[in-house]
């Protein structure tokens, strides 16, 4: 895998020197770590994990940035860099430090002793996870969290992309065979079933320490979808700041800065920032693919979810 200067592959180190540290998903054409029990991106590790579970301390005015992979993390954490005084041209991945990543991919994660003495802006501290609301994300009367969730088809459609794009996943499969391993609830994919992980936070979406969001309002609404993460994180902001801050995250100005993601990405891949709209899964999967992932939503959401509130 190449890098920039000083990348140091963490899944050919695990693999060369660590391969007790994380196990392959048995019987996958996707190269998978687990951790717990739960199948997480090779780049995760499980000391880093435990160590977050344990050692981490969170604070007053922590906000944690949550989604199922594909979703509008990246978009999310573009927006939330302004809240702690970033610029447009920092890295949105350092303000706001995905912390299940090894610390071993200093350009997003960092080690959790670290994470601890960071210090906080106005008051204010970002943390971006995948993980489901346990453990270091369960209410802990500290943090807040911004939950932003997307239709499930266009994270399937994206999450193939991301998945055939980065060689750590040595995945050769179509997009029918990726969409089979997305309806068997994830069982073989980076953090497990779309539908618990909406559906877990959905269900606190009233509570106060939450912010709800769909991508899909995002695109529609972003000054009003920024307004509400200012709001719920107390940044004072301006409208004209917040203007400011819509020009600069939308997708066009966003792909013009290099993000670190492509860097590791194969040469041949799409970029991360593939396409950034909504209905792509729709045009994409066959009407019977579609038919069948919505009767799947039918069975397992209920009330407003089961309605398909993201289109
Ligand atoms: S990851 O790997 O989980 O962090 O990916 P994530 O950032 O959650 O999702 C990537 C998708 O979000 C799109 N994207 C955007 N959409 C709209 N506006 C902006 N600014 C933006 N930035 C990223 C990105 O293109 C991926 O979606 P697809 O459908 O693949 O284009």
């Amino acid at each position: 895998m190449s890098g920039p200067p000083g990348f140091v592959d963490p899944v050919m180190t695990w693999k060369n020197a660590h391969g007790t540290e994380i196990e392959r998903v048995p019987d996958n054409t996707i190269y998978m770590g687990v951790v717990q029990g739960l199948p997480v991106t090779p780049f995760c590790e499980k000391p880093q994990i435990e160590a977050l579970q344990k050692q981490f301390v969170a604070r007053q005015g922590d906000t944690w940035i949550v989604t199922y992979l594909k979703s509008g993390t990246t978009v999310t954490q573009d927006i939330v860099k302004f809240f702690v005084g970033k610029t447009v041209d920092d890295n949105p991945l350092m303000a706001s430090p995905w912390l299940e990543v090894s610390a071993r991919v200093p350009m997003i994660s960092v080690p959790i002793e670290i994470a601890n003495t960071i210090p906080a802006f106005e008051g204010r501290r970002f943390w971006k996870s995948h993980w489901l609301p346990r453990d270091h994300l369960a209410k802990n009367g500290k943090s807040k969290f911004i939950y932003v969730a997307r239709n499930g088809l266009d994270v399937c459609v994206s999450f193939f992309h991301h998945i055939k794009g980065f060689p750590m996943y040595e995945y050769n499969g179509d997009l029918n065979d990726f969409f089979e391993k997305f309806m068997d609830d994830g069982k073989s994919l980076d953090f497990g079933s779309w539908w618990q992980h909406v559906g877990e936070w959905w269900k606190r979406r009233k509570d106060d320490d939450v912010l709800f969001l769909f991508y899909e309002d995002m695109l529609d609404d972003p000054k009003g979808s920024i307004r509400k993460m200012a709001d719920f994180v107390g940044y004072d902001a301006s409208d004209a700041r917040i203007e400011d801050i819509v020009k600069a995250t939308s997708f066009a100005e966003m792909k013009k800065r290099p993000i670190f993601y492509d860097l590791i990405r194969s040469k041949d891949a799409t970029p991360f920032l593939r396409k950034g709209v909504a209905g792509d899964g729709q045009n994409t999967l066959s009407d019977d693919q579609v038919r069948r992932f919505e009767a799947k939503c039918r069975a397992y959401f209920v009330g407003e979810l089961a309605d398909y509130p993201w289109q």
